[in-house]
């Protein structure tokens, strides 16, 4: 049925409602599913249709990563019923894709030999995972979009294997990735929630409506958030709290890991929310009061970590799709609980 992922490393069994290829008790979590090296890594990229050519995108230069805007800017994930779909701002495009340790020769694309025209791109940034308890140096693929000209004919597959191999390159042979499409290789899966802020323009442009039987003024009150901080020393972060945070959010994903019999995965991003002094609700109900002035209209979450203590008290709704968890040449004892995951992807 996946003429592409049924060859690849990652667990045909763990799909819900299939059977594996992998034989009872041959399973050894903890470890890739296939081994390999440098040294075993094919040399030579993988062959592209004629007219196009692979090409590494410098984001550090404007105009390429003007390049790679424009593509997701009109190619990237929609919602179902194609009504919107992402822009990610240039700068924060570049954050995303060079944290520290970042390797710009993972910053991959495919362009039209003649227009020079991108056509497509996937990224792959380092990141160190502890999956049920074992750590493993892996990467984060994100990114991947191919112009909608060039669907359905199977490039998508030759961006993932030459994204694989230039990774393998680097001496990592496992990663992790979300998807909203539920595909072989998925380990566990989240939910977006919504929780509106601004609720007569989400209405007025389709995102929402007002449930029959409610008016918009009682939802609107519904809706209201505090205009200041309920938590004394609330703020923005600067650059001189990032050593705190960063304890803050290691010291919280290792009492994960300490569970006795759950797993996770982590990374170090900044959608964390870690409350240690007041209840968790109270801080995610002043980054909603902080998010209104800051001019969001909607704030989104999932159903990762702890995030459930506050979905509901705080009025948000639950999203329409699903968030499938990933892992590619990594074993593992089976499925993770949304509850369980400690990995937030941009
Ligand atoms: C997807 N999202 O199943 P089979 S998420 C993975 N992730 O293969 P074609 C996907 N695989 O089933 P199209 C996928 N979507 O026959 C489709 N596939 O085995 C599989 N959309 O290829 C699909 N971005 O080229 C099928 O499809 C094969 O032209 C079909 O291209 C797909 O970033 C796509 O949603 C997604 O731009 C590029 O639809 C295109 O449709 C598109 O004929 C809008 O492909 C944007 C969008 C995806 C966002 C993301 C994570 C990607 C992870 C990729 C897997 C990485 C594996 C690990 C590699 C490194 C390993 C190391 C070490
Ligand atoms: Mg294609």
């Amino acid at each position: 049925r996946h003429k592409f992922w049924s060859t690849q490393p990652v667990s045909q069994e763990l799909m819900v409602g299939t059977k594996g290829d992998e034989p009872e008790g041959e399973r050894k979590p903890g470890q890739p599913l296939r081994h390999q090296t440098v040294e075993s890594t094919r040399k030579e990229p993988y062959p592209l249709p004629a007219g196009f050519e692979w090409a590494v995108l410098d984001v550090t230069d404007e105009a390429q990563l003007d390049e790679i805007y424009t593509l997701l800017n009109r190619h990237y994930v929609e919602d179902d019923d194609n009504m919107f779909r992402f822009d990610y701002s240039r700068p924060f495009l570049r954050w995303a894709v060079c944290p520290p340790g970042y390797d710009p020769g993972l910053h991959l694309g495919v362009k039209a030999s003649k227009s020079g025209k991108l056509m497509g791109v996937i990224t792959a940034i380092p990141q160190g995972m502890v999956v049920e308890g074992t750590p493993s140096s892996m990467v984060e693929i994100n990114f991947l979009c191919v112009h909608k000209k060039l669907r359905s004919k199977r490039l998508a597959p030759v961006l993932i294997k030459e994204i694989t191999r230039r990774v393998n390159l680097t001496g990592v042979f496992s990663a992790v990735y979300t998807a909203g499409v539920l595909l072989p290789g998925a380990v566990g899966v989240a939910r977006y929630y919504h929780r509106t802020i601004n609720l007569k323009k989400l209405v007025d442009v389709g995102f929402t409506r007002v449930p029959r039987g409610k008016t918009m003024a009682r939802q609107q009150k519904l809706y209201r958030v505090p205009s200041e901080p309920i938590t004394k020393g609330f703020r923005a972060m600067r650059e001189e709290d990032v050593e705190g945070a960063w304890k803050l959010v290691m010291n919280y994903l290792k009492d994960c890991v300490q569970h006795p019999t759950h797993s996770h995965i982590y990374a170090a991003y900044s959608y964390y929310n870690v409350a240690t002094t007041v209840p968790l609700r109270q801080l995610m109900k002043d980054c909603l009061g902080e998010a209104k002035k800051d001019g969001q209209d909607v704030f989104n979450a999932l159903n990762v970590m702890e995030n459930d203590e506050f979905l509901t008290d705080l009025n948000f709704g639950m999203g329409d799709g699903n968030l499938n968890y990933y892992l590619f040449n990594w074993q593992t004892e089976g499925r993770m609980k949304a509850s369980e995951i400690g990995l937030v992807l941009l």
